[in-house]
């Protein structure tokens, strides 16, 4: 069987309020399709975080309808299964999920139980004489039981030894998490919302386990499960080659063949220079190193003071001079004050957190961040903002 493994397609994008994205999607889903042409899968899978909001457009909801039925037209034996993740509505996913299996189409939402039993018949896309497919969506925490329910449902149906594939969208303990924030709390990593869960819990009975959620690409235990990654790069974090993942597997049982097929961006993500440097050096430095193909800026700009209001003006003039480059923003950092210098303070209780004011907790949270206090301008400003806030709120 051979496997077109993608995820997190964020369709709906939208780059920091303003830059919708679907162009570059329409440019990632026509690459798809040449890449189903030629290589001729047995079955697609999406796992997950199919829409970027779980509101997405009438546009944004058309986009991924015309683009599925392209799809559809290209390889129309080809079965698709579309899984939801944290960032979709479980039950918008599967409002059409009747019409669109007529087309082979399958959009698994949520997990449903009835009388306390998981109902399983909904996760399990049988791939005839090829393969199985156990189409887990992103469900909380305390439903990773429904893993192993599902896994030994297609255990007691697959008397011809057919591989299996298990879908998931969630966060597998030690994974690489360097395009996302995570945190951590009692010893589990947390990204993304999701805590995450270990490999080590979900039965063995699965050949590859196709995983979405983490957007950087990597694969995990022992070639048996791999976060394909998102195709299309959203955030300046994202900087590695973006890819679409194919997976071939003979019998169950049988290590799986993993190779990737990179895609080709329509738009770049420039932060120039590299590394901060101060702002006068950053600008001249753009201006003669304005890229060549199109795509998004931001300028990193290394700067203990705060930064004159005409910088962004600044930048957007030079962006003119190039072609399809788009103002996204500047990233100030501060020098590192470190050692002596870095006043270290003792964190608040939750009593003491009552009693301060939302200033103290802006002055706190502006020096633990940059390891020196508030100046009087901000100090003003903040107050200021505070005001305004709460004067809406007795309106
Ligand atoms: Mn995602």
């Amino acid at each position: 069987m051979k496997i077109l493994h993608t995820s997190d397609w964020h369709i709906g994008h939208v780059l920091n309020f303003h830059y919708d994205r679907q162009e570059e999607h329409q440019h990632f889903l026509g690459q798809l399709c040449r890449i189903i042409e030629q290589e001729h899968p047995d079955v697609l899978i999406v796992s997950g975080d199919l829409y970027d909001k779980n509101t997405p457009s009438n546009a944004a909801m058309r986009f991924l309808n015309d683009n599925l039925l392209n799809i559809c037209d290209v390889a129309p034996e080809m079965p698709i299964v579309l899984t939801a993740g944290n960032h979709d509505s479980s039950s918008r996913i599967e409002s059409m999920s009747g019409v669109w299996k007529r087309v082979n189409t399958h959009f698994i939402g949520a997990a449903e139980r009835v009388n306390d039993q998981y109902l399983t018949d909904k996760h399990i896309v049988e791939i005839p004489g090829k393969g199985w497919i156990a189409a887990i969506p992103y469900i909380p925490d305390y439903q990773n039981d429904l893993y192993n329910i599902v896994l030994q449902e297609i255990q007691k149906k697959n008397v011809r030894n057919l591989p299996v594939i298990l879908m998931g969208h969630t966060t597998v303990g030690n994974a690489i998490f360097t395009a996302h924030e995570s945190t951590s709390f009692n010893g589990r990593d947390i990204v993304g919302g999701i805590n995450s869960m270990s490999l080590n819990d979900i039965d063995d009975y699965y050949d590859y386990f196709a995983l979405g959620h983490i957007h950087t690409p990597q694969t995990l235990n022992n070639g048996k499960a791999r976060y394909c990654g998102s195709p299309v790069q959203l955030n300046f974090k994202e900087q590695f080659p973006h890819s679409v993942t194919i997976v071939t597997i003979d019998n169950h049982g049988d290590k799986p063949n993993i190779e990737t097929v990179e895609l080709e961006p329509l738009r770049k993500f420039y932060l120039i220079p590299s590394i901060p440097a101060p702002l006068e050096d950053t600008l001249t430095y753009l201006e003669n190193n304005l890229p060549d193909s199109q795509g998004y800026v931001q300028a990193n700009i290394l700067s203990a003071e705060r930064l004159p209001s005409d910088t962004e003006n600044r930048i957007r003039n030079i962006l003119t001079k190039g072609e399809g480059l788009f103002y996204c923003d500047y990233k100030c950092t501060r020098p590192a004050v470190e050692g002596a210098n870095r006043m270290e303070k003792p964190d608040f209780n939750l009593s003491e957190f009552k009693e301060k004011s939302p200033l103290e907790i802006a002055e706190r949270y502006f020096h633990d961040a940059n390891g020196v206090e508030m100046d009087d301008t901000l100090r003003v400003l903040m107050q200021a903002v505070i005001d305004e806030v709460k004067e809406e709120k007795t309106k």
